[in-house]
Protein backbone atom coordinates (compact mmCIF):
# COMPACT_ATOMS: atom_id res chain seq x y z
CA UNK A 1 0.00 0.00 0.00
CA UNK A 2 2.59 2.41 1.09
CA UNK A 3 4.80 1.59 -2.33
CA UNK A 4 1.49 2.66 -4.14
CA UNK A 5 1.48 5.97 -2.64
CA UNK A 6 4.79 7.14 -2.78
CA UNK A 7 4.34 6.02 -6.83
CA UNK A 8 1.43 8.15 -7.33
CA UNK A 9 3.25 10.78 -5.35
CA UNK A 10 6.08 10.32 -7.92
CA UNK A 11 3.62 10.61 -11.19
CA UNK A 12 1.67 13.38 -9.92
CA UNK A 13 5.08 15.00 -9.28
CA UNK A 14 6.26 14.17 -12.75
CA UNK A 15 2.62 15.41 -14.40
CA UNK A 16 3.53 18.67 -12.25
CA UNK A 17 7.01 19.12 -13.84
CA UNK A 18 6.31 18.06 -17.37
CA UNK A 19 3.41 21.07 -17.33
CA UNK A 20 5.47 23.86 -15.77
CA UNK A 21 8.91 22.58 -17.54
CA UNK A 22 6.79 23.03 -20.98
CA UNK A 23 5.47 26.28 -19.52
CA UNK A 24 9.23 27.11 -19.63
CA UNK A 25 9.85 29.44 -22.59
CA UNK A 26 12.09 27.49 -24.47
CA UNK A 27 15.60 27.93 -24.12
CA UNK A 28 15.98 31.49 -26.59
CA UNK A 29 17.16 30.86 -29.98
CA UNK A 30 20.51 32.50 -30.35
CA UNK A 31 19.88 36.12 -30.84
CA UNK A 32 19.47 36.82 -34.57
CA UNK A 33 21.75 39.03 -35.16
CA UNK A 34 20.56 42.44 -36.42
CA UNK A 35 22.18 44.16 -38.81
CA UNK A 36 23.54 47.42 -38.20
CA UNK A 37 21.43 50.01 -38.25
CA UNK A 38 21.73 51.57 -41.99
CA UNK A 39 22.97 54.43 -41.26
CA UNK A 40 20.23 57.70 -42.54
CA UNK A 41 20.19 58.53 -46.45
CA UNK A 42 21.08 61.81 -44.98
CA UNK A 43 24.04 61.23 -42.81
CA UNK A 44 26.76 63.28 -43.34
CA UNK A 45 29.90 62.21 -45.17
CA UNK A 46 33.09 62.55 -43.94
CA UNK A 47 36.56 61.94 -45.48
CA UNK A 48 36.79 58.43 -44.86
CA UNK A 49 33.64 58.01 -46.89
CA UNK A 50 35.16 60.75 -49.43
CA UNK A 51 36.27 59.04 -52.98
CA UNK A 52 37.81 62.61 -54.82
CA UNK A 53 38.34 61.64 -58.64
CA UNK A 54 42.20 63.41 -59.37
CA UNK A 55 42.89 62.96 -62.91
CA UNK A 56 46.27 65.42 -62.75
CA UNK A 57 47.30 66.49 -66.41
CA UNK A 58 51.18 65.15 -65.73
CA UNK A 59 54.22 65.72 -64.48
CA UNK A 60 55.85 68.45 -66.67
CA UNK A 61 57.31 70.33 -63.88
CA UNK A 62 58.65 71.15 -59.94
CA UNK A 63 55.31 73.01 -59.82
CA UNK A 64 53.01 69.29 -60.80
CA UNK A 65 55.64 67.37 -58.71
CA UNK A 66 54.66 69.00 -55.66
CA UNK A 67 51.36 69.67 -56.68
CA UNK A 68 50.52 65.75 -57.25
CA UNK A 69 52.15 65.19 -53.87
CA UNK A 70 49.94 67.73 -52.46
CA UNK A 71 46.63 66.12 -53.41
CA UNK A 72 48.22 62.51 -51.96
CA UNK A 73 49.49 63.47 -48.82
CA UNK A 74 46.21 65.05 -47.75
CA UNK A 75 44.11 62.79 -49.10
CA UNK A 76 46.23 60.22 -46.77
CA UNK A 77 45.96 61.87 -43.93
CA UNK A 78 42.30 62.58 -44.26
CA UNK A 79 41.41 59.05 -44.95
CA UNK A 80 40.08 60.34 -48.49
CA UNK A 81 39.63 57.73 -51.54
CA UNK A 82 41.55 59.27 -54.20
CA UNK A 83 41.52 58.33 -57.66
CA UNK A 84 44.49 59.84 -59.47
CA UNK A 85 46.14 59.24 -62.93
CA UNK A 86 48.76 61.32 -65.29
CA UNK A 87 47.74 62.55 -68.36
CA UNK A 88 51.19 63.21 -69.72
CA UNK A 89 50.08 66.40 -70.46
CA UNK A 90 47.00 65.29 -73.03
CA UNK A 91 43.79 66.87 -72.61
CA UNK A 92 42.04 63.12 -74.04
CA UNK A 93 43.73 61.58 -71.59
CA UNK A 94 42.45 63.23 -69.02
CA UNK A 95 38.80 63.13 -70.69
CA UNK A 96 39.38 59.57 -70.30
CA UNK A 97 40.42 59.53 -67.01
CA UNK A 98 37.12 61.96 -65.94
CA UNK A 99 34.81 59.29 -68.02
CA UNK A 100 35.93 56.13 -65.78
CA UNK A 101 35.33 58.25 -62.37
CA UNK A 102 32.19 59.02 -63.60
CA UNK A 103 31.44 55.62 -64.37
CA UNK A 104 33.01 54.70 -60.79
CA UNK A 105 30.68 56.99 -59.13
CA UNK A 106 32.75 59.07 -57.43
CA UNK A 107 31.69 61.72 -54.97
CA UNK A 108 33.78 65.17 -56.55
CA UNK A 109 36.11 65.46 -59.52
CA UNK A 110 38.93 67.59 -58.86
CA UNK A 111 39.97 68.77 -62.61
CA UNK A 112 43.49 70.20 -63.34
CA UNK A 113 43.04 71.18 -66.63
CA UNK A 114 45.59 70.99 -68.77
CA UNK A 115 44.48 73.95 -71.17
CA UNK A 116 41.41 76.01 -71.33
CA UNK A 117 39.12 74.83 -73.99
CA UNK A 118 37.26 71.49 -74.71
CA UNK A 119 35.22 70.56 -71.39
CA UNK A 120 32.22 70.96 -72.12
CA UNK A 121 31.10 68.00 -73.52
CA UNK A 122 32.94 65.63 -70.28
CA UNK A 123 31.48 68.28 -67.72
CA UNK A 124 28.28 68.30 -68.91
CA UNK A 125 28.23 64.48 -68.52
CA UNK A 126 29.68 64.62 -65.04
CA UNK A 127 26.80 66.95 -63.91
CA UNK A 128 24.22 64.79 -65.33
CA UNK A 129 25.65 61.96 -63.43
CA UNK A 130 25.58 64.50 -59.84
CA UNK A 131 29.29 64.72 -59.77
CA UNK A 132 30.13 68.03 -58.72
CA UNK A 133 33.67 69.33 -60.39
CA UNK A 134 36.53 71.39 -58.74
CA UNK A 135 38.78 73.32 -61.30
CA UNK A 136 41.87 73.02 -59.83
CA UNK A 137 44.74 75.25 -60.77
CA UNK A 138 44.16 76.55 -64.10
CA UNK A 139 41.28 77.81 -65.73
CA UNK A 140 38.26 76.14 -68.43
CA UNK A 141 36.43 78.33 -70.87
CA UNK A 142 33.20 76.26 -70.12
CA UNK A 143 30.17 77.35 -69.44
CA UNK A 144 30.44 78.38 -65.13
CA UNK A 145 27.09 76.50 -64.66
CA UNK A 146 29.16 73.56 -65.52
CA UNK A 147 31.35 72.72 -62.69
CA UNK A 148 30.86 74.18 -58.81
CA UNK A 149 34.31 75.97 -58.50
CA UNK A 150 37.98 77.37 -58.89
CA UNK A 151 40.71 77.20 -56.80
CA UNK A 152 43.76 78.61 -57.99
CA UNK A 153 46.24 81.34 -59.29
CA UNK A 154 44.80 84.58 -60.45
CA UNK A 155 47.64 84.03 -64.04
CA UNK A 156 46.73 87.63 -65.37
CA UNK A 157 48.08 88.79 -61.49
CA UNK A 158 50.74 86.91 -61.96
CA UNK A 159 51.54 88.25 -65.44
CA UNK A 160 50.90 92.06 -64.57
CA UNK A 161 53.63 91.71 -61.38
CA UNK A 162 56.35 89.82 -64.37
CA UNK A 163 55.76 92.96 -66.27
CA UNK A 164 56.05 95.12 -63.24
CA UNK A 165 59.45 93.49 -62.02
CA UNK A 166 60.59 93.31 -66.03
CA UNK A 167 59.95 97.67 -66.42
CA UNK A 168 62.04 97.83 -62.88
CA UNK A 169 64.96 95.74 -64.60
CA UNK A 170 64.62 97.88 -67.48
CA UNK A 171 63.95 101.35 -66.54
CA UNK A 172 65.67 102.55 -69.66
CA UNK A 173 63.89 100.65 -71.96
CA UNK A 174 64.81 97.53 -74.39
CA UNK A 175 64.32 94.19 -76.02
CA UNK A 176 63.27 91.15 -74.46
CA UNK A 177 61.91 87.59 -75.71
CA UNK A 178 59.10 85.51 -74.07
CA UNK A 179 59.13 81.41 -73.00
CA UNK A 180 55.68 80.81 -72.90
CA UNK A 181 53.93 77.68 -71.04
CA UNK A 182 51.47 75.08 -72.96
CA UNK A 183 49.48 76.36 -75.67
CA UNK A 184 46.07 77.20 -74.96
CA UNK A 185 46.57 76.52 -71.26
CA UNK A 186 44.87 79.28 -68.83
CA UNK A 187 48.69 80.17 -66.92
CA UNK A 188 50.03 80.46 -70.07
CA UNK A 189 47.54 82.83 -71.47
CA UNK A 190 46.53 84.58 -68.91
CA UNK A 191 50.23 85.34 -67.93
CA UNK A 192 50.64 86.34 -71.23
CA UNK A 193 48.23 89.07 -70.83
CA UNK A 194 48.77 90.22 -67.73
CA UNK A 195 52.36 90.71 -68.70
CA UNK A 196 51.31 92.92 -71.88
CA UNK A 197 49.02 94.55 -69.84
CA UNK A 198 51.79 96.16 -67.89
CA UNK A 199 54.99 95.97 -69.33
CA UNK A 200 56.30 99.56 -70.44
CA UNK A 201 55.56 101.02 -73.87
CA UNK A 202 59.72 101.13 -74.10
CA UNK A 203 60.38 97.61 -73.61
CA UNK A 204 59.96 95.90 -77.00
CA UNK A 205 58.90 91.67 -77.47
CA UNK A 206 60.72 90.39 -79.89
CA UNK A 207 59.65 86.89 -79.47
CA UNK A 208 57.40 84.54 -78.03
CA UNK A 209 57.69 80.72 -77.88
CA UNK A 210 56.27 77.77 -75.94
CA UNK A 211 58.46 75.74 -74.15
CA UNK A 212 55.34 73.74 -72.78
CA UNK A 213 56.39 74.22 -68.80
CA UNK A 214 59.52 71.69 -69.02
CA UNK A 215 63.61 72.34 -69.12
CA UNK A 216 63.29 69.59 -71.91
CA UNK A 217 61.75 72.32 -74.51
CA UNK A 218 62.65 75.42 -72.70
CA UNK A 219 66.26 75.05 -73.72
CA UNK A 220 65.91 74.87 -77.92
CA UNK A 221 63.71 77.76 -77.16
CA UNK A 222 66.24 79.61 -76.11
CA UNK A 223 69.11 78.28 -78.40
CA UNK A 224 67.06 79.11 -81.32
CA UNK A 225 66.47 83.15 -79.86
CA UNK A 226 70.14 83.79 -79.01
CA UNK A 227 70.80 82.42 -82.64
CA UNK A 228 68.34 84.61 -84.27
CA UNK A 229 68.43 87.75 -81.96
CA UNK A 230 72.36 87.49 -81.12
CA UNK A 231 73.09 90.27 -78.74
CA UNK A 232 69.79 91.94 -79.09
CA UNK A 233 68.68 90.26 -76.60
CA UNK A 234 68.32 92.30 -72.32
CA UNK A 235 65.28 90.61 -70.91
CA UNK A 236 63.09 87.22 -71.20
CA UNK A 237 59.53 86.56 -69.59
CA UNK A 238 59.99 82.82 -68.71
CA UNK A 239 56.18 81.15 -67.33
CA UNK A 240 58.07 78.92 -65.29
CA UNK A 241 61.30 77.53 -63.46
CA UNK A 242 61.88 74.28 -65.27
CA UNK A 243 61.92 76.74 -68.71
CA UNK A 244 64.43 78.97 -66.72
CA UNK A 245 66.37 76.23 -65.90
CA UNK A 246 66.74 75.14 -69.64
CA UNK A 247 67.56 78.62 -70.86
CA UNK A 248 69.77 79.04 -68.44
CA UNK A 249 71.69 75.76 -69.91
CA UNK A 250 71.33 77.30 -73.37
CA UNK A 251 72.34 80.98 -71.97
CA UNK A 252 75.72 78.95 -70.78
CA UNK A 253 76.24 77.14 -73.52
CA UNK A 254 76.27 80.09 -75.23
CA UNK A 255 79.08 82.17 -73.24
CA UNK A 256 76.88 84.10 -71.45
CA UNK A 257 77.26 85.60 -67.74
CA UNK A 258 74.46 85.28 -65.06
CA UNK A 259 72.83 88.99 -65.64
CA UNK A 260 73.44 89.51 -69.43
CA UNK A 261 69.84 88.82 -69.47
CA UNK A 262 67.59 89.56 -67.31
CA UNK A 263 65.41 86.98 -66.75
CA UNK A 264 61.82 87.06 -64.92
CA UNK A 265 60.75 83.25 -64.22
CA UNK A 266 57.35 82.12 -62.09
CA UNK A 267 56.38 79.43 -59.52
CA UNK A 268 59.02 80.01 -57.14
CA UNK A 269 60.17 76.67 -56.98
CA UNK A 270 63.59 75.40 -55.62
CA UNK A 271 65.19 74.88 -59.07
CA UNK A 272 63.97 78.63 -59.45
CA UNK A 273 65.52 79.78 -55.64
CA UNK A 274 68.86 78.27 -57.03
CA UNK A 275 68.47 80.22 -60.10
CA UNK A 276 67.94 83.22 -58.13
CA UNK A 277 71.29 82.20 -56.19
CA UNK A 278 73.57 82.43 -58.99
CA UNK A 279 72.46 85.61 -60.07
CA UNK A 280 70.70 84.37 -63.65
CA UNK A 281 66.89 84.77 -62.62
CA UNK A 282 66.10 88.40 -61.17
CA UNK A 283 62.71 88.28 -59.95
CA UNK A 284 60.62 84.88 -59.40
CA UNK A 285 56.23 85.00 -59.17
CA UNK A 286 55.24 82.89 -56.98
CA UNK A 287 52.70 80.38 -58.07
CA UNK A 288 51.45 78.21 -55.16
CA UNK A 289 50.81 73.92 -56.02
CA UNK A 290 50.15 73.39 -52.05
CA UNK A 291 46.44 72.76 -52.88
CA UNK A 292 45.51 70.09 -51.92
CA UNK A 293 44.00 70.48 -47.99
CA UNK A 294 41.56 73.30 -50.33
CA UNK A 295 40.34 71.09 -52.93
CA UNK A 296 39.36 67.87 -50.10
CA UNK A 297 37.89 70.81 -47.82
CA UNK A 298 35.89 72.02 -50.61
CA UNK A 299 35.35 68.39 -51.77
CA UNK A 300 33.73 67.04 -48.55
CA UNK A 301 31.36 70.01 -48.56
CA UNK A 302 30.49 69.58 -51.67
CA UNK A 303 29.62 65.82 -51.07
CA UNK A 304 27.97 67.31 -47.94
CA UNK A 305 25.80 69.15 -50.67
CA UNK A 306 26.96 72.25 -48.91
CA UNK A 307 27.52 76.04 -50.76
CA UNK A 308 30.98 76.47 -51.37
CA UNK A 309 32.99 79.39 -52.58
CA UNK A 310 32.75 79.51 -56.71
CA UNK A 311 36.52 81.61 -56.90
CA UNK A 312 39.24 80.87 -54.08
CA UNK A 313 42.55 82.50 -55.43
CA UNK A 314 45.72 81.50 -53.78
CA UNK A 315 47.52 84.75 -52.35
CA UNK A 316 51.36 84.72 -53.73
CA UNK A 317 53.53 87.23 -53.41
CA UNK A 318 56.87 87.67 -55.96
CA UNK A 319 60.76 86.33 -54.09
CA UNK A 320 64.20 88.06 -54.77
CA UNK A 321 67.73 87.21 -55.34
CA UNK A 322 68.49 89.17 -52.48
CA UNK A 323 66.16 86.85 -50.09
CA UNK A 324 66.87 83.40 -52.14
CA UNK A 325 69.85 82.26 -49.84
CA UNK A 326 67.66 82.16 -46.69
CA UNK A 327 64.49 81.05 -47.58
CA UNK A 328 65.91 78.18 -49.68
CA UNK A 329 65.94 75.98 -46.90
CA UNK A 330 62.02 76.06 -45.72
CA UNK A 331 60.78 76.18 -49.34
CA UNK A 332 58.86 73.24 -49.72
CA UNK A 333 58.93 72.59 -53.04
C1 LIG B 1 50.37 77.16 -62.88
C2 LIG B 1 50.62 75.73 -63.33
C3 LIG B 1 51.81 75.72 -64.22
C4 LIG B 1 53.10 76.05 -63.50
C5 LIG B 1 54.04 75.17 -64.22
O1 LIG B 1 49.38 77.21 -61.95
O2 LIG B 1 49.51 75.23 -64.04
O3 LIG B 1 51.93 74.41 -64.73
O4 LIG B 1 53.46 77.41 -63.56
C6 LIG B 1 53.21 73.91 -64.32
O5 LIG B 1 55.27 74.96 -63.58
O6 LIG B 1 53.74 73.02 -65.21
Amino acid sequence: MKFLKVLYLLVGLAIIFAIVGCGAAPAAAPAEEKPAAEAPANAKKEYKDLTVCYPQLGAESDWRTANSASLKETAKELGVNLVFSDAQQKQENQISAMRACIQQGVDVIALPPVVEDGWDAVLTEAKDANIPVIIVDRSVSADPSLYAAHIGSDMVLEGKKAGEEMNKLLPEGGKIVELSGTTGSGAAVGRAKGFRETLAKNIEILDSQTGNFTTAEGKPVMEAFLKKYAGEIDGAFIHNDNMAIGAVEAMKAAGLKPGDIKIVSVDGTRGGFQLMIDGWVQADVECNPLLGPQVMEMALALANGEPVERETLTKETVYFPDQAAELLPSRQY
